[in-house]
């Protein structure tokens, strides 16, 4: 296990001097912000990033994300160069010692909250999902928090109108047949894909979404067998679904889980739920239960703390503050410590 941290590189208010002092802490995870999607990383850009990393002590291994272009995911005709493009950054970042790409295959969106700042009782703040906020907002006028709103609304309500056609089906042909054209060069280079379920785990506004539990898992490696084709394990996200036996499915897939993000969430209604401290006593997910399940499956990849709170008057990027993510990976790495040793007695 490796433990690190995303950074969202210069622009991020936490340098890495600070990262550095985080016990435990052996590199960062970010990525090359200014390249437009679906275009190649280019070395020097990459090489200037994983520079500053070591310079400070640290680690540039895992890189979140590279973004797949829509076309890829609506299967467009456009869609071999792009794929050819992606290929040639896993090239350019495996030269550079880059091990593991998380990515996700979300139509539109990423990860999806109502609310960025809910209160507890204790004053702190985090991420929070109410499902009827979400369900009652109109999608050619979305102003989500957290959002980058990157999209004009006459392009949004085009790509909406792109997708209106693609199933779930089409969709997990899209991915695969995406994977199979970059899968020769992770192969070549050594570089894991991790896949991140999709976060909450249900269909949005009418866009399908397939990576929401241990049957998508299932369908995945069946049809991309190699072991670059992997995941991101995302605890708040799958844990969102009721269903996902998360300790089940740690240690059934733990040598396809290339990068872990061990986060809290708890409850609040059926589709509801607002994140918290990353201790198993703070929510409803149980972290110690999970990492014990990863140890015992032969779990041998990187590992972050995710979306923190905000606490102690930090006003950070809304889950990405410093303070409550270095709490979370002291705790974690606390955790992987005991259950190694006791699994190895
Ligand atoms: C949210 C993150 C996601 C994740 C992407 C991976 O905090 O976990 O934005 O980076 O879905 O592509």
């Amino acid at each position: 296990m490796k433990m690190t941290f995303r950074w969202y590189g210069e622009s991020d208010p936490i340098p890495l001097r600070y990262i550095r002092q985080i016990p435990g802490m052996t590199g960062v995870v970010t990525a090359v912000y200014d390249t437009p999607v679906g275009t190649v990383w280019q070395p020097e850009a990459i090489k200037r990033l994983k520079d500053l990393c070591t310079e400070n002590g640290l680690e540039m291994e895992v890189i979140e994300s590279v973004p797949v272009h829509e076309d890829i995911k609506l299967g467009a005709p456009g869609r071999d160069e792009l794929i050819k493009n992606y290929a040639q950054t896993v090239r350019n970042l495996g030269e550079a010692g880059v091990k593991c790409i998380c990515y996700n295959f979300m139509p539109v969106f990423d990860w999806l909250r109502t609310d960025l700042k809910t209160e507890a009782p204790d004053g702190s703040t985090s991420l929070s999902y109410r499902h009827d906020r979400l369900s009652a907002m109109d999608p050619d006028d979305l102003h989500l928090p957290g959002w980058d709103e990157s999209y004009k609304p006459e392009q949004l309500r085009a790509l909406l109108g792109a997708y209106r056609n693609v199933t779930h089906e089409k969709l997990f042909d899209n991915l695969v047949y995406f994977l199979r054209g970059i899968m020769p060069a992770c192969v070549e280079y050594g570089v894991n894909m991790a896949i991140h379920p999709d976060d909450p785990p249900w269909d949005m506004f009418g866009l399908p979404r397939i990576i929401t539990c241990a049957e998508s898992y299932e369908k995945l490696f069946a049809a991309v067998p190699e072991i670059n084709n992997g995941v991101t394990f995302c605890t708040g996200s799958l844990g969102a679904g009721r269903g996902n036996d998360l300790v089940a499915m740690a240690e059934k897939y733990a040598k396809r889980i290339h990068f872990a993000h061990l986060r809290q969430i708890r409850y609040s209604g059926e589709l509801d739920f607002t994140e918290s401290g990353h201790m198993t006593a703070c929510g409803d997910i149980d972290i110690y239960g999970i990492v014990r399940a990863l140890v015992l499956g032969g779990f041998d990849g990187y590992v972050r703390p995710d979306h923190g709170r905000n606490i102690w008057g930090e006003d950070g990027k809304p889950g990405y503050g410093l303070y409550d993510r270095a709490l979370g990976a002291a705790y974690l790495s606390g955790l992987f410590e005991a259950v190694e040793k006791e699994e190895k007695k």
